[in-house]
């Protein structure tokens, strides 16, 4: 394998028009993270690049419905999703944006390189075009009635309602999405970056030269590569964006996923530019041979960082290309897609509201439930049996029964380690072996499994100290309590380090707790990282219990999001078949005074009604006891119909009559009254 002297790590650069959520946490960001901060530990060269996507149709839709401007937006997002990030301790060299000075400069230089290089293909062709607001529209912006399910709404790249994907052209009488104003074509010229002209150059670097990428990213291009490559349209007509840098494209900018991973570059620049000496130059890291670059991605921008980026990069000549792409599946929400229209998220500044410094938890459990392979479910209950059963139960209650013996016994001093037993060096054997299995699988960007195996190593330091008992030998044998408590602690001190690209805000804890000013990847298995007589600080939980209240305020929490989405969406039932008027009429529908309401034993869903009909009294049995107290509806006046068949119940119980009610959208009932009061007996008409 070739030896690199850099490493260079990316992460998509997430759209600057909503906060970021578990999603983007699981799929791109704390994989990248832990990557980096290992590589880091190793004492590489390493570079975690990041920053906010912010042009593109989703920015100005947004300003739109908010009545400001795109730039507010992503002042806005940009601000609360690098904030985000920060709290999560996702360690980024840089975190800028692609609305910055040196971006917009960078990106326009970069199409007027290959501009100028006749590296496109102009082409004109019809769009779709709005005469009174004076714009072309892109696809989103474009609303019509969808050719296959007939919806109204459907937008020019897909229907909501049947999931088709569509293109504009297919819509029936489109119309602008934001004026409602209708469309006519248009001529308009764009330049496309022509992918058909790499397509055997991409054949040969990706399914040849990478068949080691990830099954889901190489499946993914090989199936485009399959397809035949066509020319992409890198330009866009748009008032948001970075201006097509030549003459005569007034009004049209950079495609968004043309500038966006430039944005990686550029944002290099940023940095290296202001600390040269610490970061070096730019190039080192994008145009040096020995340097490796990896992306960090979720699986539906595949094709633009496996193929139309590296086309990209490849066009311009000077760059180097990708060495992996670690993308990963998606993340899903009990059992839902995480979805920012429906609000079915954990928005990440919302959890640090509700689970204040506990980071840590999240991205354990991320980790350990990381849609690597397949799409995976985040779930609050699993979320919580993962804290308690093993963030607490294993890794904290062992760190935790180390330090405390050693306070107890020992004034907080590291003891001195006698003569090991066989089952020590067993002990410790089996740690020395994990630190190999945890390097091998990080190393292919299985950060599952690795995180599995950095638990184990606490398993062991469990298993060790309840095997040993030093608390019942400390009054038989305490010389032989010295060595338990000290191999205890070294171990103790093993997992600081080898969390610490998973769990940085405990590691960091732990360190301080046992005074350690560093440490590196490569002590990772030695027995002698607390020297006897070491003076370690005050103990403290690593992790604390989650209780179950706190986990179903956050189950309903979801659960209003669900009803408030279920009354959004939910419609009257069609019209039924007309009836002539004589059939109404056969109806009796006529108001009573409820005069007794009581629940029917043992029918649990029953109140039998006694009602003053304006003639008599009379008994109605209505299922209606899930929503109202009986005392609710006494003295009411309700509608009921009084000339339907009367119906026995299984219990002997014969209703004379049924109660209108409504049912609400979410089946909840609604008993009907009149609106002023009327004499009992007063027909309905
Ligand atoms: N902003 C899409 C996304 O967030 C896009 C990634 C750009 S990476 C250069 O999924
Ligand atoms: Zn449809």
């Amino acid at each position: 394998m070739k030896q690199y002297k850099r490493t260079l790590v990316t992460s998509a650069l997430p759209y600057a028009n909503g906060p970021v959520h578990i999603g983007h946490l699981a799929g791109v960001y704390v994989p990248a993270d832990i990557y980096a901060r290992y590589l880091r530990l190793k004492g590489q060269d390493v570079l975690f690049v990041g920053g906010s996507d912010e042009h593109g149709v989703p920015v100005t839709i947004r300003a739109r419905k908010e009545g400001c401007t795109p730039q507010d937006v992503v002042d806005r997002y940009h601000n609360i999703i690098k904030k985000s990030f920060e709290e999560f301790g996702i360690s980024f060299d840089v975190y800028s944006r692609t609305t910055s000075a040196i971006h917009h400069k960078f990106a326009a230089d970069f199409f007027r390189k290959l501009y100028d290089e006749g590296k496109f293909v102009e082409s004109e062709s019809e769009q779709y075009y709005d005469e009174q607001a004076g714009e072309f529209l892109t696809d989103r912006n474009i609303r019509g009635e969808c050719p296959r399910c007939h919806a109204p709404e459907a937008y020019g790249d897909q229907c909501e309602k049947c999931g088709s994907t569509l293109s504009p052209d297919e819509l029936i009488n489109p119309y602008n999405a934001v004026t409602g104003n209708p469309l006519v074509k248009k001529m308009t010229k764009h330049w496309y970056l022509p992918l058909d002209q790499y397509q055997q150059w991409l054949e040969q670097w990706i399914l040849n030269e990478h068949k080691e990428w990830r099954p889901n990213v190489y499946g993914q291009c090989k199936s485009w590569l399959d397809g035949g490559l066509k020319p992409r349209a890198v330009t866009r007509d748009l008032n948001w964006g970075i201006p097509v840098p030549v003459e005569g494209a007034e009004g049209k900018v950079l495609y968004v996923w043309f500038d966006a991973p430039i944005g990686y570059i550029s944002n290099t620049k940023e940095l290296c530019d202001a600390n040269p000496d610490k970061y070096g130059q730019w190039q080192q890291w994008w145009q040096d041979e020995d340097c490796r670059m990896i992306h960090f991605i979720g699986k539906d921008n595949i094709v633009f960082h496996c193929i139309v980026f590296p086309s990209m990069l490849k066009a311009h000549g000077d760059y180097i290309l990708p060495d992996n792409v670690p993308s990963n599946e998606f993340l899903n929400l009990e059992g839902d897609k995480i979805s920012t229209s429906r609000n079915w998220a954990v928005w990440l500044n919302e959890y640090l509201e509700d689970m204040p410094g506990k980071q840590d938890v999240l991205r354990y459990v991320l980790t350990a439930n990381a849609p690597e392979t397949k799409d995976n479910d985040f779930t609050w209950k699993d979320y919580q049996a993962r804290n308690n059963n093993e963030l607490v139960a294993v890794y904290g209650n062992f760190v935790n029964r180390a330090l405390q013996l050693t306070k107890k016994y020992y004034n907080g001093l590291v003891p001195q380690c006698g003569e090991l037993t066989d089952y020590d060096k067993a002990t410790i054997d089996e740690f020395k072996d994990v630190k190999q299995k945890v390097e091998a699988l990080l190393d292919q960007f299985k950060f599952r499994d690795a995180q599995k195996e950095a638990m184990n190593l606490a398993r062991i330091g469990n298993k060790y100290i309840a095997d040993e008992e030093p608390w019942k030998l400390i009054k038989t044998d305490p010389e032989r309590v010295k060595t338990i408590i000290n191999i205890s602690l070294q171990l103790t001190a093993n997992l600081a380090i080898a969390f610490e690209p998973f769990l940085p805000f405990s590691s960091k804890k732990l360190r301080e707790m046992l005074c350690m000013d560093s440490f590196r990847w490569e002590e990772l298995g030695s027995m002698g990282l607390l020297p006897a007589g070491k003076q370690l600080g005050e103990p403290e939980l690593l992790f604390q219990k989650i209780e179950d209240d706190v986990i179903q305020s956050q189950l309903d929490k979801l659960e209003a999001t669900k009803k408030a989405n279920e009354a959004e969406t939910w419609h009257a039932q069609p019209v039924k078949e007309n009836i002539q008027f004589d059939d109404f009429q056969k109806l009796d529908i006529r108001v009573g005074k409820v005069l007794e309401c009581e629940r029917v034993p043992k029918m649990k869903k029953l109140l039998r009604f006694l009602i003053d009909d304006g003639l008599q009294k009379r008994t109605i049995v209505s299922g209606i006891a899930q929503w109202y107290e009986p005392e609710q509806l006494l003295g009411k006046e309700v509608l009921f119909i009084a000339n339907l068949a009367p119906r026995e119940f299984k219990n002997g119980l014969v209703s004379e009559g049924m109660i209108l009610s409504a049912e609400d959208w979410d089946g909840t009932i609604s008993v009907t009254t009149v609106e002023h009061e009327v004499k009992p007996g007063s027909t309905v008409c």
